[in-house]
C-alpha cells in the first residue's frame, strides 16, 4: 500500500470521526445526525469512485465493484459505520474505510475483478441506542427486527429509520437489498489486550463468544431520605446494589472467563434527599461456551427474583442473545497463508467482542483480521491504532480479495 493510500485511509477516517457532536468520544449512534453524515460521505467515495451503491431500508450501504467475467459471485467485506455512546474511531469504522480502501487500491493495480467485490457498511451493530444488537446485519441475513422498539427517548426505532433512509437516497443510489455473498472478511480492530501485549501485527480470528445482555428492574418505595427509619425502607438502589454483588460473585466462581459488566443504570427520581423508589441496570455476560451462558441465565433469574423484603419486586429481561459463532476454517488457513508470504506475525484467536461477522456467518462463509488495539482499549475515546498496523490490515485484506475475485 502506497503512502498516498495510507493518507487517503487516514483522510476518510479522519474526516468520518469529524462529525462527533462533543469532544465526548464519537456518538455515532444509529440514525442519529451523526450517523446520517457519515452513512451519506460513505455513499459519496463509493459514488466517486465508481462503485455501484445500493442501501436497504434499514440504511446499510452496499458499494458494489462488478465482476467482468462471474459478477453473480459476491466477494463481501464491511462492518459497521455506528458507534457506542462516548466510542472510539475505529470500531466498524475501520473495517468499512480499510475495506473500501482495499477495493480501490485492487481496481488501481489489477483493475476490475472477474468477480464482484463487495464494501458493506452495516447500518447498526453496537445496541447502544435501541435495545437489540446487529440490526443491520439481521435485515442483511433476514432476520426479523422489531420495527417498534424504542430508544431512551421514547423514539421509535421504525421512525428514526425512515427519516434517516430518506436522506441516504443521493443521486444514483439504489433502493434493494443485495442477494447474500459467497463470502465474507470483516477488517476490526482486536478491542482487547492480546496482539498489542505480544508484539503481534495480525489476529486471525477463529470464532466469536457468545453474548447476552437483560435488563434488571427493581421496584421498592421513593420516600423521604431522612424520616423514613433504615429498617423501614424499599430501597431499590441498595438492592440493585446487592444483585450487582451477588451475580459478579456467581459470575466469577461459574467459570474465571465469564465475562460480567453492568454498563448502564437509572435511578428514579435519581435525586439526593429521596430514596430510590425504581432502578434499573443493564447486565452484559459473555463466554465461548453457551452451556455456561445457559447457567449464568437460570442463577440471574433464581437471584433477582429470590424472595426478600416484600415491598421490593426485581425482575430480569433478556432482549439480546447471540451465539458462540465459529468462523469459516478454510478462509482462515487461506489468510494465515498470505499472511505468512507477507511476514505478518500472526495469531489464530478467539473474539471477545461481538461482530457481524457472527450474524453473517450463520449464513455464508466467514471469516475476521484483527490489527491491535494500542493498550487494549475499545468502546472509548482513548481507541487508537499505528497507521503501521491499521495499513497491514488493508494490505492482508486485499490480498485475500485479490485472491478470491481475481
Ligand atoms: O459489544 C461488542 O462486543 C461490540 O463491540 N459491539
Ligand atoms: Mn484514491
Ligand atoms: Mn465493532
Ligand atoms: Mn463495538
Amino acid at each position: 500500500m502506497t503512502t498516498t493510500q495510507l493518507t487517503e485511509l487516514a483522510h476518510r477516517l479522519a474526516t468520518i470521526n469529524q462529525f462527533k457532536t462533543n469532544e465526548a468520544g464519537q456518538n455515532r449512534l444509529v440514525y442519529s445526525p451523526t450517523w446520517v453524515e457519515a452513512q451519506r460521505q460513505v455513499i459519496k467515495w463509493g459514488l466517486e469512485l465508481g462503485f455501484q451503491v445500493n442501501v436497504d431500508d434499514f440504511g446499510t450501504a452496499y458499494l458494489d465493484m462488478p465482476g467482468t467475467t462471474e459478477p453473480e459471485a459476491v466477494i463481501a467485506t464491511g462492518s459497521h459505520i455506528d458507534t457506542v455512546a462516548q466510542g472510539g474511531q475505529y470500531d466498524g469504522l475501520y473495517g468499512v474505510l480499510g475495506g473500501l480502501q482495499a477495493i480501490e487500491n485492487l481496481v488501481t493495480e489489477f483493475g476490475r475483478p472477474q468477480k464482484t467485490l463487495r464494501l458493506i457498511s452495516f447500518s447498526e451493530e453496537e445496541g447502544s441506542r435501541f435495545p437489540d444488537t446487529f440490526t443491520g446485519s439481521k435485515h442483511y441475513t433476514g432476520q426479523q427486527v422489531d420495527l417498534t422498539m424504542k430508544d431512551p427517548a421514547g423514539i421509535q426505532f421504525d421512525d428514526a429509520r425512515q427519516q434517516a433512509v430518506t436522506k441516504l437516497m443521493l443521486a444514483g443510489v439504489h433502493h434493494q437489498l443485495p442477494d447474500l455473498p459467497d463470502t465474507f472478511t470483516e477488517l476490526h480492530i482486536e478491542q482487547g489486550p492480546r496482539l498489542i501485549d505480544h508484539g503481534l501485527q495480525i489476529g486471525l480470528v477463529t470464532g466469536i463468544v457468545g453474548q447476552r445482555r437483560y435488563t434488571v428492574t427493581v421496584k421498592g418505595i421513593a420516600n423521604h431520605a431522612g424520616t423514613t427509619p433504615m429498617n423501614d425502607r424499599a430501597d431499590a438502589l441498595q438492592h440493585a446494589v446487592d444483585l450487582i454483588v451477588t451475580l459478579r460473585e456467581q459470575a466469577r466462581r461459574l467459570n474465571p472467563d465469564l465475562t460480567f459488566t453492568v454498563g448502564e443504570m437509572h435511578i428514579s427520581p435519581n435525586t439526593s434527599n429521596v430514596i430510590p423508589g425504581l432502578v434499573t441496570f443493564t447486565v452484559d455476560c459473555r463466554n465461548s461456551d453457551e452451556a455456561v451462558l445457559d447457567q449464568f441465565e437460570r442463577l440471574l433469574q433464581q437471584t433477582v427474583t429470590a424472595p426478600g423484603n416484600p415491598q421490593i419486586t426485581s425482575s430480569a429481561d433478556r432482549w439480546a442473545k447471540s451465539d458462540v459463532t465459529l468462523l469459516d476454517r478454510q478462509l482462515l488457513e487461506n489468510n494465515q497463508a498470505i499472511a505468512n508470504q507477507l511476514g505478518f506475525k500472526s495469531i489464530q484467536l478467539a473474539s471477545g467482542a461481538g461482530h457481524d461477522s457472527q450474524i453473517m456467518a450463520k449464513h455464508t462463509r466467514t471469516t475476521m483480521i484483527f490489527v491491535p488495539s494500542i493498550n487494549g482499549i475499545s468502546h472509548a475515546p482513548a481507541e487508537n491504532t499505528s497507521q503501521e498496523d491499521l495499513l497491514r490490515g488493508v494490505e492482508l485484506l486485499a490480498a485475500s480479495l485479490h485472491q478470491q475475485a481475481y
